[in-house]
């Protein structure tokens, strides 16, 4: 697959530094692929496309959710961290004419992470958290977490998450406490 168009226009809508995280991430969900079996053209795509509005000024953002009819819940609203995911799965489905759901979905919740992620989804939230160009102090548990079994990175990754929000006194989404509920329930119940 030729992804010279699209890395074309990740470099006019990204500065420098997402630009290069937009790369790392398609290589890494493209390795995760390989390794779990999933599609590695899909989800080096939906890498590269993930942060497509990260940088996008907060007016055409709220032009996208308007365009297309899209109605922010009060804690997406609340948090503008959270707005890229939506705009961005809005982005490559309406504008750039991806018309695979299994792509605009993995963009949709690369963020918040949900209830009932299929491989391909956990594929993108966890390569997001595991590309060479993250540093972060846990960045090495989730990289050997990442290679022994998804199920337990994104217990990790939403565990980290959660703990980072509530430091922050930020608002946590209802779909990343259904995710988190998801991966403890089956043990600590
Ligand atoms: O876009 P990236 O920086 O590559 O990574 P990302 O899309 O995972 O975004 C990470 C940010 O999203 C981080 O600052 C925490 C924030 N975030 C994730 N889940 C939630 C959240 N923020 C709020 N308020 N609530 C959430 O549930
Ligand atoms: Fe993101
Ligand atoms: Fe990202």
């Amino acid at each position: 697959m030729d992804y010279t168009k699209y890395k074309e226009i990740l470099k006019q809508r990204l500065n420098e530094k997402r630009y290069i995280h937009s790369l790392a991430v398609a290589d890494e969900a493209k390795r995760l692929a390989i390794k779990y079996y999933a599609d590695s053209e899909k989800a080096y795509l939906a890498g590269l496309l993930h942060d497509i509005t990260k940088n996008a000024p907060k007016q055409e953002q709220l032009q996208i959710f308007d365009r297309f009819g899209i109605m922010l819940d009060n804690v997406t609203k609340n948090s503008e961290k959270l707005w890229h995911a939506v705009s961005g799965a809005a982005y490559i489905e309406n504008i750039l004419k991806i018309s695979d759901p299994e792509i605009i979905s993995a963009v949709r919740y690369h963020t918040t992470a949900k209830q009932n992620m299929s491989k391909f989804e956990k594929i993108l939230y966890l390569a997001d958290f595991t590309s060479s160009d993250r540093d972060y102090p846990d960045v090495d548990v989730m990289r050997n977490l990442v290679d022994i079994s998804l199920e337990s990175a994104m217990e990790y990754a939403l565990n980290y998450t959660i703990n980072e929000l509530r430091d922050k006194k930020a608002q946590i989404h209802l779909d990343t406490v259904l995710a988190y509920n998801e991966v403890v329930k089956k043990e600590n119940n």
